[in-house]
């Protein structure tokens, strides 16, 4: 099976670390198959930048519409609805895999982030997931995001140090790492930690094959049905829905909703 494992801002370097983790935990028949976004912001940190890179996700999808799945791999899930609405391929969000991941392995979970107005955006996606009976508490690190591209000793002790303020005041049972260019991080704090460490990249992908092995694809009944046809006007208008659904040949599951 093809994993398309998105990177929806637009850093490269980001998307070679979260590739390199996610190949690390695939089963030797899945293809990781990375790509950055071709357009938006840099790293996204906020509900602005948010808004603009699911563009660049849906151009990483429409310009592959026959992935057996597809990843999300920001912790803000941006898109993550609409990317569902366009395929009936599996689509998972690395903060959605993560938060289920770690009610699976444990009772309750804190999230370590990035910067403060991130944990505002991830204190809402604990709320819309339900998942705040498990979430003790999300953590800024006031790190931004791009600090992860390439991250030092010191970048490593913040995040660590605040791991650990996470087990002994907030009492967690795991931590979920709440930026997926926290990925290659995972072996220095499973090693300095007595708890679970969950990185969403690379759970995203595990759930991903689980959900192609097993057959399940996207409802294409009610909000996730695929987009209603209309004509998008100005700047946006490549991104109009089409009124057909073109299915290739012998497959069961129709490509991305294209535009016209
Ligand atoms: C993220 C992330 O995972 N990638 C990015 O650009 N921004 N989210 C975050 N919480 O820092």
């Amino acid at each position: 099976m093809r994993i398309k494992l998105i990177n929806p801002n637009a850093t490269a370097a980001m998307t070679l670390s979260m590739a390199e983790a996610a190949r690390a935990v695939a089963s030797p028949g899945t293809i990781i198959d990375s790509v950055t976004a071709a357009s938006g912001p840099v790293s996204i940190e906020g509900h602005y930048d948010e808004a603009f890179a699911v563009f660049g996700l849906i151009e990483a999808m429409r310009a592959d519409p026959a992935a057996d799945a597809y990843v999300i791999a920001c912790f803000g899930d941006p898109g993550l609805l609409a990317a569902r609405e366009i395929t009936a391929a599996p689509v998972l969000g690395i903060a959605e895999a993560a938060m289920h991941a770690a009610t699976f392995i444990a009772t309750s979970f804190s999230v370590v982030t990035t910067l403060d107005r991130t944990r505002i955006i991830a204190e809402a996606l604990v709320r819309n997931y339900g998942m705040q009976s498990a979430c003790r508490r999300v953590r800024a690190t006031d790190l931004p995001v791009l600090a992860l591209e390439c991250p030092d000793d010191q970048v490593n002790e913040i995040i660590l140090a605040e791991c650990q303020r996470a087990l002994t005041e907030d009492r967690c049972g795991a931590i979920v790492l709440g930026c997926a260019g926290m990925a290659g991080l995972v072996d220095y704090l499973r090693e300095r930690l007595p708890v679970p460490v969950i990185d969403g990249v690379t759970v995203a992908i595990k759930f991903a094959e689980a959900l192609v092995g097993a057959r399940l694809a996207t409802s294409k009944h009610g909000d996730l049905a695929y987009p209603i046809a209309k004509p998008y006007l100005g700047a946006m208008s490549a991104y109009a829905p089409s009124a057909h659904l073109p299915g290739r040949a012998g497959e069961e599951r129709p490509e991305i909703h294209p535009a016209r």
